[in-house]
């Protein structure tokens, strides 16, 4: 089937998309349509023109991998522009997802016809770090109103044909047989003057007074970065008071801006990174994935619940097993609780919450788990006990059952090892809160049979997790990243950086939450434990002072109102005197002299020691690709996409050479810990980066 395809149904013309996986509307779409549309314009006997797509895209807007280059005409705004300019009424048939350009392209149709079960309707531009560029910021409002548009628009979120229909989006929901219902509407439409969104006037009266300024305020932090948000919220607000054409002027000159900025450039690369995360060298498309239907969970703590939680909302049936009753109601009520919360806040209906809800087989008998086909091991981090419950899930488990162990730090080789299955056991590293977190670190174990980990990653597709793999090592890819980085951070701590400090400096800079919020949010109880397990030595047990003279002050963080912070009822953090007291008396018995450190220098040492760290793992092979490390930091880690991840600021915004640079200049200050790795100071010599050695891998 060629790109574009006409079919005539008597004085219809039916012009169908077709370029796979989503309808891109990359060069070569564009040439095909601006074809199909002059031949349908200049055909007499065409009175009325249906658009449609194929599979499940209408389109997924402009093709993302062609802004690297330059733009080819037929440019997306003029095709647009045209197709709206035309005589002859041309409906959009929605048969699928519709977003960015594919739904400005149906916003310059003169009608929209969808399917009922159209999922995907949304200007998503701003999670790419620019704003809608084809006259969506423009028509969306006149279709839909300001208000709504600009939440759509800022928000970059999906609605549904259902949701669009209400909204004014949409002119007819087609129960089936989509393309011949618009037919049908396009018969009802010819002779008559085809309305066009652009001469749509918009109705100042009825936009609230303070609704930009108040969508200026709320944008301030977001998760697209300091531009895009302004930027949407500016083009938006020239539609209500410019005409179509200057106000298609606006957005063009906003989207070029944004086009060239580094955070359009970093949440770009961002998405092609997480899509390719899920790309396993030597497992291809032909590995047979096992089946994987239903689930069983060890242990209903912190993680084994939100665990749970992310596979009942994902449809699955789940059995939990604990060892006493009381640990057993109490997980259950948490996730009880969780999904009525979710029903009250609308994220889902109470009767989807029932339904998950009556998902779950609660039991005391891990014999429970016979039937999984796939079972996730959540209890204490401790390896005689994970070593004890992995003997015992080998002689409980069927044949071909997936055992995985959500670990956050031990050897899954030494685990997989107490069973004669290790081929089966794999490391499924959730992020807490569990249901929350986009990342599942992937980890392959030495035997871990290729199936289980294309299995695996189908499975983090399923419940809506990033997954990424990672290879043995002590904490994996991003838990040991983080503990460079915490290292760091508490060596600056000793030499005089306050916790709020360290964290005000890395949120200004834009990280969700500071590292030691972040500590207090997971549990400061949660590192004092593994590091007892580890009877620290040197300068690990240094930096470990402070962090556990506050665990042993009964200090665990939020949990218990206090820990870098002390915490208000709404969990609000204040700054404790007592803590820097405390830092202060420790460096002062440590000899070490204090001084005020720099925001940036605290942002630049917490970059660098990341990044130096994720070049040892990347020469060690624990990791497949640099852009998998950032993929990880953005999703787990908190890391802000607009900024790329650690690798990415090495490649685009420090410069290797720079990096090596510093990292060698830290490494005469402080010593060891800033030993260069290897392969960065390889890259630097070579005028080289981290996405030039992937580039490499990938021939
Ligand atoms: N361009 C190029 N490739 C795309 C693409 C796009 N717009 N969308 C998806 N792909 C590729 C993707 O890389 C993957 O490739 C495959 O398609 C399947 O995608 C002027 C300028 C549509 C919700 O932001 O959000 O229009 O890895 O694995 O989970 O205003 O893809 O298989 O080689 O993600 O089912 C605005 C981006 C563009 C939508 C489907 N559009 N896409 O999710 O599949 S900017 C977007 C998505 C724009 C105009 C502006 C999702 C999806 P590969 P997938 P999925
Ligand atoms: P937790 O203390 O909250 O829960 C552990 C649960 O396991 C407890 O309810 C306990 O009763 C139960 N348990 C212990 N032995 C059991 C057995 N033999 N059978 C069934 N249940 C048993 O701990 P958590 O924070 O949920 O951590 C669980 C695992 O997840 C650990 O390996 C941890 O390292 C890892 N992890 C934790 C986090 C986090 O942020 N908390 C993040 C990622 C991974």
């Amino acid at each position: 089937m060629a790109i574009v395809e006409t079919e005539k149904d008597g004085e219809i013309a039916v012009i169908r998309m077709n370029n796979p996986p989503v309808n891109a509307l990359g060069h070569a779409l564009r040439v095909g349509l601006e074809q199909a549309f002059a031949a349908a314009n200049a055909d007499a006997a065409i009175k009325a023109v249906v658009l449609t797509g194929t599979g499940k895209f209408f389109s997924a807007g402009a093709d993302i991998s062609e802004f690297k280059s330059a733009p080819q005409e037929p440019f997306l705004p003029q095709l647009i522009d045209k197709i709206e300019s035309g005589s002859k009424p041309v409906i959009a048939a929605l048969n699928g997802t519709a977003l960015g350009g594919g739904l400005e392209l149906a916003l310059a149709c003169h009608y929209r016809v969808a399917s009922k079960d159209v999922r995907q309707l949304g200007l998503p531009e701003i999670k790419l770090g620019i704003i809608p560029g084809a006259g969506g910021t423009q028509r969306l409002p006149r279709a839909i109103g300001v208000e709504q548009a600009l939440q759509l628009i800022t928000s970059g979120s999906f609605i549904d044909a259902a949701k669009a229909a209400a909204a004014g989006l949409i002119d007819k929901l087609a129960d089936r047989d989509l393309v011949s219902a618009a037919i049908a509407f396009a018969r009802e439409q010819v002779g008559k003057p085809p309305p066009r969104l652009g001469e749509k006037k918009i109705d100042k009266a009825s936009i609230p007074a303070d609704l930009f300024a108040k969508a200026r305020a709320a944008s301030r932090r977001h998760p697209s970065g300091p531009l895009a948000a302004k930027a949407a919220i500016d083009a938006v607000e020239a539609a209500s008071e410019l005409g179509i054409a200057e106000g298609n002027i606006r957005e063009r000159n906003l989207f070029r801006e944004l086009a060239v900025s580094p955070y359009a450039r970093a949440l770009q690369y961002a998405f092609f990174a997480e899509r390719q995360a899920a790309n396993l060298p030597g497992i291809g498309s032909e590995t047979k994935l096992r089946d994987v239907e239903t689930v069983g969970i060890l242990g209903a703590g912190t993680m084994g619940t939100g665990i749970t939680l992310a596979f009942l909302n994902a449809g699955f049936p789940v059995t939990i097993v604990e060892t006493t009753q009381e640990a057993l109601d109490k997980g259950v009520a948490r996730i009880k609780d969780t999904l009525s919360a979710n029903a009250k806040r609308g994220r889902i209906t109470a009767a989807q919450a029932a339904d998950r809800f009556a998902k779950l087989t609660p039991s005391l008998a891990m014999a429970d788990l016979g039937k999984a086909d796939l079972i996730i091991e959540a209890v204490f981090e401790n390896m005689a006990l994970k070593k004890e419950v992995f003997g015992k899930l080998d002689k409980i488990a069927k044949a071909g059952a997936i055992i995985a162990t959500n670990t956050s730090t031990l050897d899954v080789d030494e685990i997989a090892a107490e069973t004669k299955r290790p081929q089966d056991v794999v490391g499924l590293h959730f992020f807490s809160p569990a249901n929350i977190m986009r990342l599942l670190e992937i980890v392959r174990a030495e035997k871990t049979a290729n199936d289980v980990m294309a299995t695996s990653m189908a499975i983090a597709k399923r419940i809506g997790k990033v997954g990424v793999q990672a290879g043995v090592c002590d904490g994996f890819v991003g838990n040991r990243m983080l503990a460079a980085y915490g290292g760091e951070v508490q060596a600056m701590s000793l030499e005089g950086a306050m916790p709020q400090e360290i964290d005000g400096a890395l949120e200004g800079w834009g990280m969700a939450m500071g590292p030691l919020a972040v500590s207090d949010l997971a549990g400061l109880d949660v590192g004092y434990r593994i590091r007892k397990e580890r009877k620290l030595t040197g300068e690990a047990a240094q930096n470990a002072r402070i962090p556990d003279r506050i665990v042993e002050m009964g200090r665990h963080g939020q949990k218990t109102g206090a820990g870098y912070y002390k915490y208000d009822e709404n969990r609000k953090r204040i700054v404790d005197p007592e803590i820097e007291a405390l830092i202060r008396a420790e460096a002062e018995a440590l000899q070490i002299k204090q001084r005020q450190i720099p925001a940036d220098e605290i942002v630049e040492r917490s970059l660098l020691r990341l990044a130096n760290e994720g070049a040892k793992i990347l020469e060690e092979g624990i990791a497949l690709r640099s852009s998998d490390i950032d993929t990880m930091y953005l999703n787990g880690y908190g890391f802000p996409a607009w900024r790329g991840g650690p690798m990415w600021q090495v490649d685009n915004v420090i410069g290797m050479k720079k990096a090596a640079e510093r990292i060698k200049a830290y490494e005469a200050r402080y010593g060891a810990r800033w030993k260069i790795a290897p392969l960065l100071d390889k890259l630097a010599a070579a005028g080289s980066t981290f996405a030039a050695l992937e580039a490499k891998h990938k021939t």
